[in-house]
């Protein structure tokens, strides 16, 4: 029968079927095969031999967190404990741009910032709505429960930025731990150790261990390029423009004249690997 892994404890793994759960390993071959399972994954297993035997093909997965078969990643943001980063924001985006899902950015803690600090946020946020990207509130509930309906989803995010919190916030029923911030850290301490998927209206939501930081794995200039998606409203008359050191470069002109946020360019910048001083 054609389960869904919906959680993993070392060996264990957790195959939801028809309203049941069954706990099941998996076959010996794949280990020798180097075939890693991961929460998402559909899979043919048997539910007398509580036995895994095949993973069916995936639309998408992800090492970070390790997770499969998802239709949009919420980005939980905190703006303070832990403090609001757009270096995080934008590896994220482009992260989830190379891969094809859709990025949500979801803002944590906005009552721990007074409202004149706020404002400095809402330009921000701003633009990334104006280049296409949604933006919301863990506050609004009924607008998040209208996103995930029908839909898998992920929450991922710095460790402490309030996944679990929401999503006990969206169905208590869950109980998920959360944990204090580490105020010598100002972070989360980990507290979500292993990712666990969730049937919730309609679609499934998934909770994961939160990160402190996420790294790139081999990405070309091209690729992250082409995932700053507003660059391309901006066409260079030099159809390669890296946009670091062309002199007729239009990004570089947008970005002097604030329509490119100049935050991004240098989060652009640094992921290709040059030196902003150097462009
Ligand atoms: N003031 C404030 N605190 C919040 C908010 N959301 C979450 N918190 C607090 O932030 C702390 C961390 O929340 P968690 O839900 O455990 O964070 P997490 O993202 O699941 O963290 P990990 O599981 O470690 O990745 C808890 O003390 C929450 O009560 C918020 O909107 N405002
Ligand atoms: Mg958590
Ligand atoms: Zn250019």
């Amino acid at each position: 029968m054609k389960g869904q892994i919906i959680k993993i404890s070392s060996d264990l793994y957790f195959v939801s079927y028809e309203n049941e759960i069954y706990p099941c390993k998996c076959r010996g071959i794949f280990r020798k095969e180097h075939i890693t399972p991961v929460v998402g994954d559909y899979v043919l297993f048997s539910k007398e031999k509580k036995l895994i035997e095949k993973i069916l093909d995936r639309k998408n997965v992800f090492q970070r967190p390790k997770v499969s078969n998802i239709d949009q990643a919420f980005l939980i943001t905190s703006l303070k404990s832990p403090d609001f980063s757009l270096n995080l924001l934008d590896k994220f985006i482009v992260l989830m741009e190379i891969n094809h899902v859709k990025p949500i950015i979801c803002i944590t803690k906005r009552d721990l910032v007074n409202d004149n600090e706020f404002e400095k946020y809402d330009e921000i946020l701003n633009y990334y709505k104006e280049i296409g990207y949604e933006v919301v509130f863990n506050t609004e509930l009924n607008k998040l429960k209208e996103m995930l309906s029908n839909k898998t989803s992920v929450f991922t995010g710095q460790t402490g930025a309030g996944k679990s919190t929401l999503l006990n916030k969206l169905n208590p029923d869950w109980d998920l731990e959360t944990g204090e911030i580490s105020h010598a850290l100002g972070r989360g301490k980990h507290t979500t150790r292993v990712v666990e998927l969730f049937e919730f209206m309609g679609g499934k939501v998934m909770d994961t261990p939160g990160f402190s930081s996420l790294e790139f794995n081999n990405y070309s200039k091209e690729d992250i390029k082409n995932a700053f998606v507003e660059f391309k409203l901006h066409p260079c008359p030099f159809k390669d423009c890296t946009h670091t050191n062309e002199k007729e470069c239009v990004v570089k002109k947008e970005v002097l004249a604030n329509n490119i946020l100049e935050s991004r360019y240098h989060n652009y910048l640094n992921f290709i690997g040059v030196d902003k001083n150097e462009s």
